[in-house]
């Protein structure tokens, strides 16, 4: 079966990645924002929604690949990370996305993030930071400032809350970029960018819930909050300063590239090209594989 696409990519416009699929987010949801800025982003790459794999937890920000006309995969609270890893491992020419939200990504599935991060798989992470669970009708979620109230905190949150983007930056993530749906044109700069970038590139979104967040967070207030890091004349292959940036995530609402690594590094599955080229041909057992290079280099292999 031929897997051309009978469109060509010039005639690619943001339409062509909007499925059929009504969103059933609560008027004046951020996501809404978030998908309309993925479709153009999508509509300037320019590969065609067969080409795309589109993965996302579970949450109400994890509807977002039913959106899409790419292949799309809700799949596991806070597991969408790993499944995305084996579908890159499986299909390297795919464009894998990779969406969920500040729960599924932080919180359930925290402990994913810095192992997708240092094995450098060529993937964008998406995560919608609402700072709440929203699906779940407003429990504290990871990122939920101090003292917030909520429906499992009622008398205010006694926790400081994760930052995203220094966690990211701390495990070496090589593309760590901000956006705010408010900002339609600057969220679709940046994940075009994201999803250029050939490495493990990571976008928090603050997408505001209108249902359970804060007002100081909702979209009328994002564009007067704001503050744009080019116009701050921040230097992004600069990683020391990013991270400085970065502690200021819950006070000042930076968009922007935090951190561009200027020297993108081999991705994994580039390097597993490679050593599937360098064994082709040895006798060898699949199991044994893996372990063949650190034999060669002299290191024992167990098993
Ligand atoms: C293993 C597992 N634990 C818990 C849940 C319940 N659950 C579904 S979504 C969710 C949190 C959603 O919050 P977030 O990831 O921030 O997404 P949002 O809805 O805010 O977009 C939870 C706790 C689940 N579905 N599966
Ligand atoms: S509950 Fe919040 S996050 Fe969920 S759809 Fe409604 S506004 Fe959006
Ligand atoms: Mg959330």
């Amino acid at each position: 079966m031929s897997t051309e696409c009978p469109l060509s990519p010039e005639v690619f416009t943001a339409k062509t990645f909007r499925s059929n699929l009504k969103p059933i987010w609560c008027p004046g949801c951020g996501d809404y924002g978030v998908v309309t800025a993925l479709y153009r982003a999508l509509a300037a790459i320019k590969r065609p929604p067969h080409e795309i794999a589109f993965i996302s937890g579970i949450g109400c920000s994890s509807r977002i690949p039913g959106y899409t006309t790419a292949y799309g995969f809700n799949t596991v609270h806070g597991r969408a990370l790993p499944i995305a890893q084996g579908i890159k491992m499986a299909n390297p020419e795919l464009l894998v996305l990779v969406a969920g939200g500040d729960g599924d990504g932080f919180s359930i599935g925290g402990g994913h993030v810095p192992h997708a991060i240092r094995r450098n798989l060529d993937l964008t992470y998406i995560v919608m930071d609402n700072q709440i669970y929203g699906l779940t009708k407003g429990q504290l979620s990871p990122t939920s400032p101090r003292g917030k109230k909520t429906a499992s905190t009622v008398y205010g949150s006694m926790e400081d809350p994760v930052n995203p983007l220094l966690y990211v930056l701390a495990y070496g993530a090589g593309f760590v970029a901000q956006g705010v749906p408010a900002d339609m044109e600057g969220l679709a700069n940046l994940l075009e960018e994201a999803i250029r970038y050939p490495g493990f590139s990571f976008v928090n979104i603050q997408s505001p819930c209108i249902t359970y967040g804060e007002p100081d967070t909702q979209l009328k207030t994002q564009k007067t909050r704001m503050r744009k890091l080019e116009a701050e004349g921040h230097d992004s292959s600069n990683r020391l300063r990013a991270m400085e940036l970065a502690q200021e995530y819950g006070r000042t609402l930076y968009t922007g590239v935090f951190y561009r690594n200027p020297n993108p590094p081999p991705t994994y599955e580039s390097q597993i090209r490679e050593r599937q080229q360098e064994l082709n041909g040895k006798d060898m057992a699949l199991e044994q594989l893996l372990g063949a290079k650190d034999a060669e280099n002299g290191n024992l292999v167990a098993g």
